[in-house]
């Protein structure tokens, strides 16, 4: 399935049609690799996804009962703040939505703060974690993450700038108000929309 293109890129909204790129941003055939601070080692057999916050029944998952979970593949676009884009990932793992039903999210749940093993955070709405392109992959491209792209889990969002594709997930924590994580504290725009070119807060 792929969810570029189409019928999903709307005149409005600020989207265009076809497979155009964001406002802004430079076409890669690479896949460079943004990281903030050190790279967490961290084992399949170690891993751990936890599902807290706003929930009736805190989630945590191991490797196995995450690989037990339904599996779908998706192509997706790959925008980062810094300009350039990938415009073709396939990405293979869970969807979020399916662990968050796991979980039960609570009625006053409306965001959520996304916590990674090298102590990365970043903010998004619930609603894009609930979105059908909202991914927990394991795998890019046919083959199992890198280390350095997020082994052995990351967040994948591709309606959002880069950074709110965590690495290294760690816990998925839903709250009743939203705050910033890592970059939306330095600068970075609480939402982060590249179709609206959401990099910055300007205030
Ligand atoms: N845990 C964690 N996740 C992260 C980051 C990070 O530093 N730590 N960098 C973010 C940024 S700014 C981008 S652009 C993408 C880059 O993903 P890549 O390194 O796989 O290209 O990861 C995002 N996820
Ligand atoms: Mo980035």
């Amino acid at each position: 399935m792929r969810w570029f293109g189409g019928s999903k890129r709307e005149s409005e909204g600020g989207r265009s049609s076809g497979s155009a790129v964001p406002p802004g941003q430079v076409v890669t055939t690479k896949m460079p690799v943004m990281t903030i601070g050190q790279t967490p080692k961290v084992s399949q057999g170690v891993w751990r996804l936890n599902i807290a916050g706003l929930v009736v029944n805190p989630v945590e998952l191991d490797w196995d009962q995450f690989m037990a979970m339904p599996q779908i593949t998706m192509d997706a676009e790959f925008h980062c703040v810094t300009q350039w884009s990938r415009m073709e990932n396939t990405w293979s793992g869970v969807r979020v939505r399916d662990v968050i039903e796991l979980a039960d999210a609570s009625a006053q749940a409306k965001f959520a703060m996304v916590h990674c093993y090298d102590g990365y955070t970043t903010n998004m709405d619930l609603e894009t974690l609930l979105a059908d392109d909202a991914l927990l992959a394991h795998s890019h491209d046919g083959t199992p993450l890198s280390v350095e792209h997020g082994a052995p889990v990351r967040l994948v969002l591709p309606s959002l700038y880069a950074w709110k594709s965590a690495k290294w997930l760690q816990a998925i924590e839903l709250t009743e108000k939203e705050t910033p994580g890592f970059w939306e504290a330095n600068g970075y725009h609480m939402r982060g929309d590249p179709w609206r070119e959401e990099r910055f807060r300007y205030h």
